[in-house]
């Protein structure tokens, strides 16, 4: 074993990113813990009772097997800590940093000289040399860089594919110092395949909210480009895929909204940094407007009745519901007082999800049954296989409304749909 693997960590926060950096660096040798205020979380880790994704799931529970990784219900001293907390934004759209901060509280408590403290989540810019910093040498007295090391160290892994990507994604590493951003580079080489670029901490912290503002902006440049097309009679997906041969375009694909807890929300920690911010705000009130836009549209379609809207998350193939713009929809269609809203998903059923004035079932046909209208709200694989005959068999009105471009047109006219697309100005 590597001199550098007798390293105990101790990671900080057990979601989405906390335990698969867990479970990365107890597969790389590494003695590590978890621990997360939700004392539940640390007791089905204990029990191997996890469910990520595919792959991470499997190594969480080959660590807690090989009694290399396991959950604490109290922080205890160890090497190197990773805090691995939310950074949510409040209801005003201003960054509450309280979680990382009462995470470095709890560090300071028993932090050691010598330690290295690295920051994952993603943070307003500042976060390490502002407020993680000050807080931990006002209750241990330690200094950054002089006493301990502290970096910042983003997290870039997509969901659905984070295993791949937490070995292959390139890693930027900020540092309070040379020092400490070097001592966290050698130990994400443990497993990290790919570049790992190193600079300082403000600059990583910055770096990883424009590589979210970049997409976010670029999202609704897209859903601009869509209602530009549909007043138009040209179709924005077959205008983008156009664009997008030029080898220097990359134009996003159009949608009925920006979900999800990273791009729909890191672009305001840059609003708030800056009153320069003018284009990064312009794109979140864009793709935050998006849920209504397709209200409006559905409006024209049905004036009222049944809808069922396919697909619940904030995009295909996750469980994950948070910020999802189908959901904002859902609830629009439903305060309208005109519609009844079936909604289906097929990870519904493994979360406690629900939606007020709304039914959500699980089985996707019978959620079509006398339905006036059909929203392809979310575009899961397991939706490719769609059966027309069935559904036009189970529903009253045979109306599909496509908000990602993902059903098939001509099949769907050919059982007698009505077929509208999101951006398509060429059947408005
Ligand atoms: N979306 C569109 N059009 C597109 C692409 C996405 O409308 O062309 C929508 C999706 O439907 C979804 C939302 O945007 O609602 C965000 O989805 P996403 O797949 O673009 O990104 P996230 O939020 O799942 O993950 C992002 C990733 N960032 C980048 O690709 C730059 C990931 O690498 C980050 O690690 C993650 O944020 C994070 O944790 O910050």
């Amino acid at each position: 074993m590597e001199e550098q693997q007798k390293k105990k960590i101790l990671v900080v926060g057990l979601g989405y990113i906390g335990l698969p950096t867990a479970a990365m660096f107890s597969k790389a040798g590494f003695d590590v813990s978890g621990y997360d205020v939700n004392g539940k979380v640390v007791d089905q880790l204990n029990n191997g009772d996890v469910f990520v994704e595919e792959g991470v799931t499997e190594l969480i529970r080959e660590g807690i097997s090989s009694q290399r990784l396991r959950g604490v219900r109290e922080l205890h001293p160890a090497d190197v800590f990773i805090i691995c907390v939310p950074t949510p934004i409040r209801f005003d759209k201003s960054s509450d940093m309280s979680i990382v901060q009462s995470a470095a509280e709890n560090i300071a408590r028993v932090l050691r000289p010598g330690n290295l403290v690295i920051l994952e989540s993603t943070s307003a810019p500042g976060t390490c040399m502002n407020l993680i910093s000050p807080t931990i040498e006002r209750i241990s007295g330690l200094k950054a860089g002089t006493d301990y090391f502290l970096a910042h160290s983003p997290e870039r892994v997509i969901p659905g594919n984070l295993l791949y990507e937490l070995k292959h994604n390139h890693r930027i590493i900020g540092g309070i110092d040379r020092a400490s951003a070097e001592m966290t580079r050698d130990l994400y080489r443990s497993f990290v395949e790919a570049e790992i670029f190193l600079t300082d901490t403000t600059t990583a912290e910055m770096a990883k909210l424009m590589e979210n503002t970049y997409r976010d902006v670029n999202i609704a440049l897209a859903n601009e480009t869509a209602k530009i097309c549909e007043e138009n009679g040209v179709n924005v997906w077959e205008l983008i895929e156009l664009t997008n041969k030029h080898p220097r375009v990359n134009l996003h694909q159009p949608g009925p909204g920006v979900g999800g807890h990273c791009i729909a929300v890191d672009p305001w920690f840059m609003v708030e940094l800056s009153e320069q911010s003018k284009m990064i705000r312009l794109g979140r009130d864009i793709n935050d407007g998006m849920p209504d836009y397709v209200f409006r549209r559905i409006q024209g379609l049905l004036a009222k009745g049944r809808i069922t809207i396919l697909g619940m998350t904030y995009k295909p193939n996750t469980d994950d519901f948070r910020e999802s713009p189908v959901i904002e929809l859902a609830k629009k269609l439903v305060n309208d007082g005109n519609y009844e809203v079936i909604l289906t998903d097929p990870y519904a059923q493994f979360k406690e999800i629900s939606v007020s004035g709304a039914r959500i079932m699980s089985e996707l046909y019978d959620a079509l049954n006398d339905s006036e209208l059909l929203i392809m709200g979310v575009n899961h694989r397991l939706y490719e296989n769609f059966d027309y005959a069935e559904a036009a068999r189970r529903m009253k009105g045979k109306r599909i409304y496509d908000t990602r471009n993902s059903m098939n047109e001509e099949l769907a006219k050919s059982f007698g749909f009505e077929y509208t697309l999101l951006g398509n100005g060429k059947h408005v």
